[in-house]
């Protein structure tokens, strides 16, 4: 890896995050988690990392600022996003990605920009990020973590199908808006198992 290019995007995002204190620790865990997956499956290590770095880099902007800027770029606003802005914080971590940490590579931008609702079919980076995402080991609130994380590293899409499956079950239970494309997400993943 390149250690002063990633040591810069450290600290940019570090800045960015800092008035969410968990947020900066959880992002470093994503990026050494995705790494750890790329290893295993194969995949490029440093695209991993960088892309687990940045995935929430637009997390900590309130949520008007959200749909403001999302309207002004031209980034569609789903009716869940209207109802859970917080959810655009993924489509803007690409875009910020983009302008603001001078990242080119579509790979990664897309990893980011499906890292909350995943998408039928991921492309093998966005699968390492969206598992890294919720494995990482400062997470702890998901019951069933350790079986994912067993499962991430031995069937990566089967634990994709685990994640999406208790996602939609804690969306239902909390009454939350579900956007369909993680219904897309699961589905896809659901047929997976079944080929
Ligand atoms: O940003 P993080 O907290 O690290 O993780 P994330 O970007 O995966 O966001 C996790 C939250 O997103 C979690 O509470 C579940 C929620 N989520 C995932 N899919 C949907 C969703 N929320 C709504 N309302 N609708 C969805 O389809
Ligand atoms: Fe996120
Ligand atoms: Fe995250």
């Amino acid at each position: 890896m390149d250690n002063e290019y990633i040591e810069r995007l450290r600290k940019q995002v570090k800045k960015a995050l800092k008035m969410d204190k968990k947020r900066y620790r959880h992002t470093l865990g994503v990026a050494d988690t995705a790494a750890c997956l790329a290893m295993r499956y194969g995949a490029d290590v440093e695209k991993a990392y960088i892309a687990g770095l940045l995935h929430d880099c637009a997390k900590c902007v309130p949520d008007d600022i959200k749909i403001k800027e999302c309207q002004e770029h031209g980034i569609e606003i789903t009716e869940s996003e209207a109802v859970g802005p917080y959810l655009l914080h993924a489509k803007l971590g690409a875009l910020y990605a983009r302008i603001y940490y001078g990242i080119e590579d579509e790979e990664i931008l897309s990893a980011i920009r499906f890292h909350t609702t995943g998408r039928a079919n991921m492309t093998e980076l966005e699968e390492i990020v969206f598992i890294a995402d919720y494995i990482e080991p400062y997470r702890n609130q998901a019951s069933d973590l350790n079986v994912v994380r067993a499962e991430s590293f031995t069937d990566i899409r089967k634990a994709i199908l685990t994640v999406t499956f208790d996602t939609l079950e804690y969306l239902k239970r909390k009454g939350k808006a579900i956007d369909p494309v993680t219904v897309e997400t699961y589905e896809f993943y659901k047929d997976t198992q079944n080929n």
